[in-house]
């Protein structure tokens, strides 16, 4: 421990805690812009400086640890007038436009400037606004320069988080920019679209592409039924946007506000989820089979898990020789665009091509997914829009409803219902968990004691995980798992995806079975979920997904009652004919 004070009250601090973690704990909040809670300290927009007694220069709190004795002031005059002048700064080479900028009412340097009171301008206009760019190619996100303050917090997170470097900076002085290899759209370089650099910007320099009023329009639209689907991760995200503190389910509330939209049916990505779990599951117990009984070595393993788009451009770009180890299940926001227009159209005797599917999702990356060539199975575009998180946020606050006096809703039947399986999908080690749950099952013939039902071992927040299985006295038809030991692996955050796949290419990896999400936390931590983003943060949002899995009745994929009818009704069996038309790809590039 060490002893300071802050602002003239004496503090004991934990040893090596930084000024700005000290003041934090004190309940004081010292502004920062390019500090984040999931990065490393880069020190460089200095916004968070304060003065310690005996030192000419004022120190940055996020990058100066505390030290004995340290007499600190987080709001001298010096200090004050200091970040003002930053601020000020900052203000004059960035395209303050508020009122048209996306990240209006929410953004970092527009609240600075506010609570600052910048009201004046003593800076010159540094560099004229033309000379920026925007890159708006990607369905994913855009860039626009003209709002960058260069803190360069997408960059760390690029790199740090994720790993995969798609953004760079270049040059230096007043020419200094953020970019991509050769200055390429970011559709052409190797950015997967996972949206971290958007959750991460504290200004409107990367944001998602929005498609609210295309959505609006189809809803306005008399001859369209436009059904919707929501996102595991989107209910415990949601609250956040609409002004509730995080780790709150927002379930019922969110298919009420739904409806009240003007959505003609509320349906659950959840449902296919669990519809996943039945092909996935029965994929991966092929493929053991014929690699262990029919010793065929065509057969990859480990088989890794093909939900997260971003996760599948990641592999695409960084282990292309490894595409045979994804599933070839698609999504379950795929699965249910493929479904929505074959078997919800027949069942509700609509013409598909009057059907506009829509998805609300945590991801930045779902909306690049939807405009894949692979996602036309049903023979029109699968998912026609895809809404993050915070867009489904714009439009009930659009729509003027209010959100906390809305009566809970329950989902539109046909595809609506689901496993607490299915609601786990959202954090990392969900998709684990909910296959283990099911594949326990179908191995043994024996159901898993409901004490079980929580798969301790692949949830938390550590980057890879690790899990095993020993199978004992299976059925039958899996008589030749006895004794297996079944090995799994979850990892989440590309920089995590890439050193499981760097063990899989050295041969060293003895999994079978591996869970990639892009993001970290999984789905609820995605690009289009709100913002801001932290561990902590996540932490609640996890605990809020595990307690409504453990509030439902049903909690087995294979115990959904809608996923039985469709396979009775439509798809007959997992992996079947109906099956590996519309709902399995191969990703081939
Ligand atoms: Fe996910 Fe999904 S769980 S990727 O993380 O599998 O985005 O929430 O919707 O599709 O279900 C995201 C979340 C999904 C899909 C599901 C999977």
């Amino acid at each position: 421990k060490v002893n300071i004070t802050i602002n003239g009250f004496p503090v004991e601090i934990a040893t090596g805690k930084t000024i700005l973690e000290a003041a934090e704990e004190q309940g004081i909040t010292i502004p920062t812009l390019c500090h984040h809670k999931d990065l490393c300290v880069a020190g460089n927009c200095r916004v968070c400086v304060v003065e310690v007694a005996g030192q000419n220069r004022l120190s940055a709190a996020c990058a100066t640890p505390c030290e004995e004795g340290m007499e600190i002031l987080t709001n001298s005059l010096k200090v004050r007038n200091s970040r003002k002048q930053i601020i000020e700064l900052l203000l004059a080479e960035h395209n303050a436009d508020c009122t048209k900028c996306y990240r209006n009412g929410n953004c970092e340097l527009q609240t600075l400037a506010s609570e600052y009171k910048i009201m004046t301008q003593d800076f010159i206009e540094l560099v004229p606004l033309k000379h920026f760019s925007i890159d708006a190619y990607s369905p994913s996100i855009i860039k626009d320069d003209s709002k960058c303050i260069r803190c360069q917090r997408c960059v760390r997170t690029c790199a740090e988080l994720q790993g995969v470097n798609a953004l760079t900076v270049a040059h230096k002085g007043d020419k200094m920019k953020i970019t991509t290899f050769f200055e390429k759209a970011m559709r052409d370089v190797v950015c997967t679209n996972c949206g971290q650099c958007v959750n991460h910007c504290p200004t409107g320099a990367l944001v998602e592409r929005n498609y609210i009023e295309e959505v609006w329009e189809a809803i306005a639209n008399p001859n369209k039924h436009v059904v919707v689907q929501t996102a595991p991760a989107v209910r415990v995200g949601l609250g956040e946007e609409l002004g509730l503190k995080p780790g709150k389910s927002v379930t019922g509330k969110m298919v009420a506000a739904l409806k009240r939209l003007g959505f003609d049916s509320v349906l659950d990505t959840d449902f296919t989820a669990d519809l996943t779990i039945m092909e996935e599951g029965t994929e991966l117990l092929t493929r053991l089979k014929k690699a262990l009984v029919d010793n065929d070595k065509s057969v990859a393993l480990p088989m890794a898990t093909s939900c997260s788009p971003g996760w599948i451009k990641y592999i695409e770009h960084m282990f292309p020789e490894h595409l045979n180890n994804l599933s070839t299940c698609k999504s379950p926001q795929q699965m249910f665009g493929a479904l929505a227009k074959t078997y919800y159209a027949n069942a509700r005797n609509i013409k598909p091509e009057d059907i506009v599917s829509v998805s609300i999702m945590p991801c930045t990356a779902k909306k690049y997914e939807a405009f894949r060539p692979e996602m036309h199975d049903s023979g029109y575009r699968d998912v026609d829009y895809v809404l993050t998180t915070r867009e489904l946020a714009i439009l009930i606050k659009q729509a003027g409803l209010d959100f906390n006096k809305l009566e809970p809703a329950k989902y539109d039947r046909l595809m609506g219902e689901s496993s607490g399986a299915g609601v786990i999908f959202g954090a990392t080690g969900g998709v684990m968990e909910a296959a283990l749950r099911t594949a326990y099952e179908i191995v043994t013939g024996r159901e898993v004691p409901f004490e079980n039902l929580n798969i301790i071992p692949v949830r938390g927040s550590d980057g890879i995980r690790e899990a095993s299985i020993k199978i004992e006295n299976p059925v039958e038809e899996w008589a030749f798992l006895d004794g297996v030991e079944l090995k799994c692996a979850v990892a989440h955050g590309l920089i995590n995806a890439k050193s499981v796949m760097e063990s899989v290419k050295a041969g060293t990896a003895d999994y079978h079975f591996i869970e990639f999400m892009a993001c970290p936390g999984g789905c609820l931590g995605g690009g289009g979920q709100p913002i801001p983003t932290n561990p902590e943060i996540r932490r609640k949002r996890a605990e809020a997904i595990y307690a409504e899995d453990e509030g439902l009745p049903i909690r087995k994929s294979h115990d959904n009652p809608e996923i039985k009818k469709l396979y009775k009704d439509f798809l007959k069996e997992p992996l079947g004919e109906v099956s590996h038309h519309l709902l399995h790809t191969k990703y081939t590039k």
